[in-house]
Parts: C-alpha cells; structure tokens; sequence
C-alpha cells in the first residue's frame, strides 16, 4: 500500500527505550537481593557467551542517575525496564525485601522528575531460583498465586507513578529456550514439559491482568511478545502451507490465548496427536478469559522465511551466538516448517533478517486480529561497534536500521495501526544473555567487555544525537 501524505505520529507517541533488570542492574546480590534462575545458570560452563555473567552487567544498579540524566538529555518521553522479582521477594513467596522495593522506587522517582514515563515490566526470564528448586518454577501452578501476589506489591506500591505496565516478557523466547532448546534455564529439553509450563504461564499472566483490573489500578497493561511476520520461501502451495503453519504455532499460539483466551485449533489439534497438550483444569479457560489486556507489546527484531520439511526432516539448528555472519544453521519443527534464507534482505553478523517492511506487516496483522494498540516494547540492532580514541562512537549502521524501521511505523500509522509507543532496544549497551557483551544495541557506550569490567563510562554514540532529533521533532526529521 502507497499513501500519497502519510500521516504524523500522534502527539503523545511515547518515544522510548528499554532493558531487563538482569541485562543492567548488576549488583547481583546487594542489598537483600535473592539469587534468580539466571544468577545460576550463567555459572553452568559453556551455557554463556565467554562465561559472561550480569554479576555487574553495566552497574545501572549504582548508576541510575547517571543513566537517567543521558535520557533527560536525549528527551526520552518513556522508559521500558523490568523488576528483578528476587529483589523484591528474595525467595519468591516470603517477606518483601524493602531495600529492593526502594531502589525502583528511586529509579521511578527520577524518571517521573525528569519527564519519562516509567514503563515497568513484571518479568523478564528472573524468576527466583528458590522457587526452580521448590517446585520446579513455571511448571507448578504454585507460581500462580506466587506472581500475582509480587505483581500485587508492585501495583500496589507504584499505583500512580507508573501508568504502564507489562506483565510476562516474551513468553515464546523463555519457555522454548527453556524448555526446548536448554539455551535459558532451568536448561531443559521436554516438549511435554515445555507445553506444561507454558499453559501454566499464560495463567500466571492472566491472573495478574485481573488483579489489576480487580484492584483498579490506573494505566494500562499488556504482555510484550516476541513476534516477526513469516513468510514463505516460494509460492509454491506446501511452502505457504509452512508459513501458516508457523503463524499458527510461533505466534497465534500465544497471542491468541492472551486476546480471546483460546488456543488455536490447528496447534491443540497437533498437541493432542503428538501427546504434548497440557492439563488443562476446570477454571482454566475462565481465567483466560479474564486476562485480556490493553494492548498488545511487540517486540520486533526480524522477519522469518520458512519452507516446507517433511516429517524426517529437520529439527533443531545451531544458532549464531558468535557473531560470525553465516554460521547460522537451518532449524525447524519436522512435518510442520522448516527456516530459509530469504534472498530479498540483508542480515547482520548475528544472521538476523533486516526487514522494516516486516516491522509493518507484522503490526499490522496484530491490529487485523486482536483489534487491540501496540506499544512497540523493543526494536533494534545489535552490532560490534567501536570506540574511537576521542571518545565517539560512529553508528551509522545502527542509525540506518532505525530510521528505516521509524518510517514503517509511520507507514502502519497511515494504514490505520493504533500505535502507542515505540522502545528501542536498548538505552545503553548491555549483557546479551547468550552474546556477551560484544552485541551491542545502545544508543551509549559503556566501556566493558566479555574480559573486564573497565571504566563501565558511558559515551554516546552517533545514534544518540541522532534519536534526540527524532524525538524532538516528533518523527519528523528521520535524516542525519
Ligand atoms: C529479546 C529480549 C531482550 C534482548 C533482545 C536482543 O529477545 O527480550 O532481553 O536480549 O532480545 O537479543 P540478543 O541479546 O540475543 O541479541
């Protein structure tokens, strides 16, 4: 679709940016805080990138301030962050840890002051690890009451600080990697398992829609989903077929539940057949039900191109978690699709699809089947970058992928996609969970690497001026 004049992004477009408390904070175990699944897991050898760990990460924990003045200065209107839960309840169900609770209510302080909407994400992959060794996480119904009741503290606390609230971040990366591909923790491969706890987590993340609702806390809230469009590798029929197919299974299979409460047919068709479907208990599809959200969160780095695999065809891939361009290998679920090249795009070293146009298409298809806003939760490019002698940082590739993808969303807006706010990822560079800290994605530098922490400075980068004119000017001036 061409518009002749396309349409300005609204006046109170959040222009964000975002990060995870584990990829940040650092200060693993100060100030009260419990040990998370992911405190552990880094120490298994050869599960990270170099052994890396967020033992320190990038010390937002001690530098805040500083990190919030550099937005300030940028003009962030918003501010995508997670809660670490072990901070809050060390141990997950027991007392709440004040010193935890008080450092993101400073942090929330000093964003409220400076302007920048606090956008607060409950999860993001940390559950504590006492509640893995006491009943096994997300595969116990426990973690149920055990969410909701820190979702609870939590909306209780910062009831009219914070407006918008994301509940479970990327639901499809952690139970697949978890449970999967054993790449995150608790580092399992048991697809009956994985279906398990992931029927269990699209209850953990309905209950807490309802609590909120029921305690009538202000804003909105919604869950963030890692989602890229797929295409077909060709137009032949059995290609196209496998695109659906992969829709189906990697996208409406969650989202789906989170709008309409529903499984797919087709997946609990295929679950049912393979002998994988969870349990599903009498209260089950209304609490479901009672989960809707305000808006749908997108996370977006990439399209996918699949094709056809046969039922002896191929399964699991090597993933690139080097950084060397190519190394990336096919991937796929047997009988149902397999991943292909597509020969239209470029890739980055880590072999991702660049595709804005799929940035489009993907919002679009969310705003054709659940009706509902999307707060674009993360975008962005993770790249080497390099830090010259005078301290500047020369991005334009990074800067490129930006403006490329700000004017697909300015070309969804003109389609008529109900877009709320767009968060990059990310605000300051960070621990890549599998990629060390090599990929980098922020708009500031932050002197460390997989072998020593350094000075942890902070220098912007190209892109930072560049995004503070975008901001400034409301979208507007997307060139250099
Ligand atoms: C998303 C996660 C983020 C972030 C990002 C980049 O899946 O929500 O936490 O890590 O991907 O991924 P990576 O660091 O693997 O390049």
């Amino acid at each position: 679709m061409y518009h002749k004049k396309l349409k300005p992004f609204p006046q109170e477009f959040l222009w964000g940016s975002a990060s995870a408390a584990y990829q940040v904070e650092g200060a693993w175990d100060t100030d009260g805080k419990g040990e998370s699944v992911w405190d552990r897991f880094v120490r298994i050898p050869g599960k990270t990138f170099k052994g890396t760990t967020g033992d320190v990460a990038v010390d937002h924990y001690n530098r805040y301030k500083e990190d919030v003045a550099l937005m300030a200065e940028m003009g962030l209107k918003a501010y995508r962050f997670s809660v670490a839960w072990s901070r809050v309840i060390p141990d997950g169900d027991g007392e709440v840890n004040e010193a935890g609770l008080a450092f993101y209510e400073r942090l929330i302080d000093e964003l409220n002051a400076h302007g920048i909407e606090p956008v607060v994400t409950l999860y993001h992959w940390d559950i504590p690890q006492a509640l893995q060794d006491k009943y096994g996480g997300w595969e116990s119904r426990e973690v149920i009451e055990d969410f909701t009741r820190y979702a609870e503290t939590l909306f209780k606390r910062f009831d009219g600080k914070v407006r918008w609230w994301v509940t479970l971040n990327e639901q499809n990366v952690f139970i697949t990697h978890g449970y999967k591909m054993a790449s995150h923790p608790p580092g399992v491969q048991d697809d009956k398992r994985m279906f398990q706890a992931n029927h269990i987590a699209n209850l953990a993340n309905a209950s807490v829609i309802r609590r909120f609702r029921e305690l009538g806390i202000s804003g909105k809230i919604g869950p963030s989903f890692a989602y890229g469009p797929t295409y077909a590798l060709t137009s032949k029929p059995e290609d196209q077929l496998a695109a659906q197919n992969h829709e189906e299974f990697q996208a409406h299979f969650w989202m789906d539940v989170y709008v309409y409460g529903t499984y797919p047919t087709v997946v609990w068709n295929w679950l049912e057949e393979n002998g994988v479907a969870p349990t599903v208990e009498p209260g089950d599809e209304e609490l479901l039900k009672a989960g809707k959200p305000d808006f749908m969160g997108l996370n977006y780095y990439r399209s996918n191109t699949v094709e056809a695999n046969p039922l002896d065809g191929v399964g699991l891939g090597q993933a690139n978690y080097s950084g060397k361009k190519g190394t990336t290998e096919a991937s796929g679920i047997p009988g149902l699709f397999k991943s292909a090249e597509n020969p239209h795009v470029e890739r980055t070293n880590w072999d991702w699809d660049i595709d804005p146009t799929g940035l489009r298409i993907g919002m679009r298809r969310i705003s054709s089947r659940y009706h509902l806003p999307v707060l674009i939760t993360e975008n962005g490019l993770g790249e080497y970058d390099t830090l010259e002698t005078d301290g500047s940082i020369h991005d334009d590739y990074r800067i490129d992928y930006l403006r490329q993808h700000v004017k697909a969303i300015q070309e969804a807006i003109s389609d008529g996609v109900d877009v709320l706010g767009y968060c990059t990822w990310s605000f300051t560079d960070l621990l890549s969970w599998l990629n060390g800290y090599q990929k980098r994605y922020g708009f500031v530098y932050v002197d460390r690497d997989e072998t020593e922490e350094k000075s942890l400075d902070r220098h912007k980068k190209d892109s930072f001026y560049w995004y503070q004119r975008v901001i400034a000017s409301n979208g507007e001036k997307l060139e250099d």
